[in-house]
C-alpha cells in the first residue's frame, strides 16, 4: 500500500521574530509557522503523527523511511517557496499579500446575483468598474452557473454571455479571469483579452482543455471537486478531507505539469463547497495552510457559500457578509494568496486592515525572544 507524507503547519506566527528559532514564511505570504505536524498515511490510514519545530525539521526529515524522504523534502521546500506574481497583460498581480478577485456572474440563475447583469451589459460593466475601484486585483467572469442543480448552458449561450463582457473589461485594462470548463470558451475568452483560466473542473471536463491551457501560456486555477467533471457537486468519499484534497490537488498539479503548463502558471484551490458537507468545509478551512506544501499559489472561494447559511439560521446569500468576511480572514491568516469574493469593497477593507496588523507585527520587536 502506498505511503504518503504531509507537512501541516500547526503553529502560526504573526511575524518571524515572535517565535524562538526560525519561523518559516509560508508560500511567500505574510504568514509564518513555527511548528508542523509530520503526518504519514498508508492508503487512507494515518500511521504516524509527530509534531516538529522548524529548527528540528532537518533531523525529522532525515529520520523518515527512505521512500518518503524525497516527497518530504519537496514539501518542506514548497512551504517556504516565494511565488512569482501572476502576469495579466499589462497588470501584475503580486502574491506577497492577499489579493481580492471580484466575481462577475453573467448567468440568469447564479445563487448570489443571478440575472442582474445578463440583460444589461452596462450595469455589469459598472459593477466590474466599482469592484476595481474598490481594490479588486482580478475580475472573474463566468457564464455558467456551477451552483447545485443549476440549468445546463449551451456553449453558444456561454460564449454570448462571456465574450462581449471580456472585451469590455479588457478595453479598460482589467486583469480578467474566465470561469469556464469549455475549451472553446477559454479560447474565445483569451482571444478577447482574458488572462487567467479558472476551471472548476480542474481541466477535466474536456480533455482538450489541458492541451489548450498549456499552449495558451495562461495561468490556470485548478479547483478540487470530488465527482467527475460533469457533476461537481457529487458527494465525496473522504477518509480525511484535508489530506484527501491535498492528494487530489497534488495529482492534478502533476497532470498539468506533465501536459506542459508552466509551474508558475498553476494556482490551486481546495474547492470550498464542492462535494463537501458543512463539517468537511469547516475542516478544510481550518487546514488551509497545509496546501502551501503543494508549492503553488492558493486561491480560496468561500464567499456567501452554503456553510455560512448553515451556521447562521439559514441566512440567504445576500445576508452572508459577516460569515464571508470571517472565512476570508481565516484564509488570509492561512496565507492564501487570492480570495474570490462577491463583496469586494468590504473584503478589500478587511484585507487592508489585516495587512496593517501584519506590518505592525513585523516592526514590533518587543516580541523578540531572548538570547
Ligand atoms: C468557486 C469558483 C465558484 C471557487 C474557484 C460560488 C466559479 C460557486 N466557486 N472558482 N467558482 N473557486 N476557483 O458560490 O470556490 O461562487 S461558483
Amino acid at each position: 500500500m502506498t505511503r504518503n507524507i504531509y507537512i501541516r503547519p500547526i503553529a502560526l506566527a504573526l511575524s518571524p521574530q515572535s517565535e524562538e528559532g526560525e519561523a518559516v514564511r509560508l508560500g511567500g505570504s505574510m504568514v509564518w509557522a513555527s511548528r508542523f505536524a509530520l503526518i504519514v498515511r498508508e492508503g487512507t490510514r494515518i500511521i504516524s503523527r509527530e509534531r516538529v519545530g522548524s529548527a528540528d525539521m532537518a533531523r525529522a526529515l532525515g529520520a523518515l523511511p527512505a521512500e518518503l524522504g524525497a516527497a518530504a523534502e519537496a514539501q518542506w521546500a514548497n512551504l517556504r517557496k516565494v511565488h512569482a506574481p501572476l502576469q495579466c497583460g499589462a497588470r501584475t498581480v503580486r502574491l506577497d499579500q492577499p489579493q481580492v478577485m471580484g466575481i462577475l456572474n453573467m448567468t440568469p440563475d447564479s445563487f448570489s446575483d443571478g440575472g442582474r447583469f445578463l440583460d444589461n451589459a452596462q450595469i455589469a460593466q459598472d459593477h466590474a468598474a466599482a469592484m476595481l475601484e474598490a481594490g479588486a486585483a482580478i475580475i472573474d467572469v463566468g457564464g455558467e452557473s456551477t451552483r447545485p442543480g443549476a440549468a445546463a448552458v449551451s456553449e453558444s449561450d456561454e460564449l454570448k454571455r462571456v465574450v462581449p463582457m471580456v472585451e469590455r473589461l479588457a478595453a479598460i485594462g482589467v486583469a480578467i479571469s474566465l470561469d469556464t470548463r469549455r475549451p472553446a470558451v477559454m479560447e474565445a475568452g483569451l482571444a478577447a483579452g482574458a488572462h487567467i483560466i479558472n476551471d472548476v473542473s480542474a481541466l477535466r471536463y474536456d480533455p482538450r482543455s489541458l492541451e489548450f491551457a498549456a499552449a495558451s501560456g495562461a495561468p490556470v486555477v485548478l479547483m478540487h471537486a470530488p465527482g467527475n467533471a460533469d457533476d461537481l457537486h457529487a458527494d465525496g468519499d473522504y477518509a480525511d478531507i484535508a489530506l484527501d484534497v491535498f492528494d487530489w490537488l497534488a495529482a492534478q498539479r502533476d497532470v498539468a505539469l506533465a501536459a506542459g503548463i508552466a509551474p508558475h502558471n498553476i494556482v490551486l484551490d481546495p474547492g470550498v463547497g464542492f462535494g463537501k458537507t458543512i463539517a468537511q468545509n469547516l475542516a478544510l478551512m481550518n487546514a488551509l495552510e497545509l496546501f502551501h506544501a503543494l508549492g503553488q499559489p492558493l486561491l480560496v472561494g468561500a464567499s456567501r457559500k452554503r456553510m455560512i447559511g448553515a451556521l447562521s439560521n439559514e441566512a440567504p446569500p445576500h445576508e452572508r457578509l459577516g460569515g464571508s468576511l470571517t472565512l476570508a480572514l481565516r484564509a488570509m491568516d492561512a496565507g492564501a494568496h487570492i480570495l474570490r469574493v462577491h463583496d469586494v469593497r468590504e473584503t478589500v477593507q478587511a484585507a487592508r486592515v489585516w495587512r496593517g496588523l501584519r506590518d505592525a507585527a513585523l516592526t514590533d520587536f518587543s516580541q523578540l525572544a531572548e538570547g
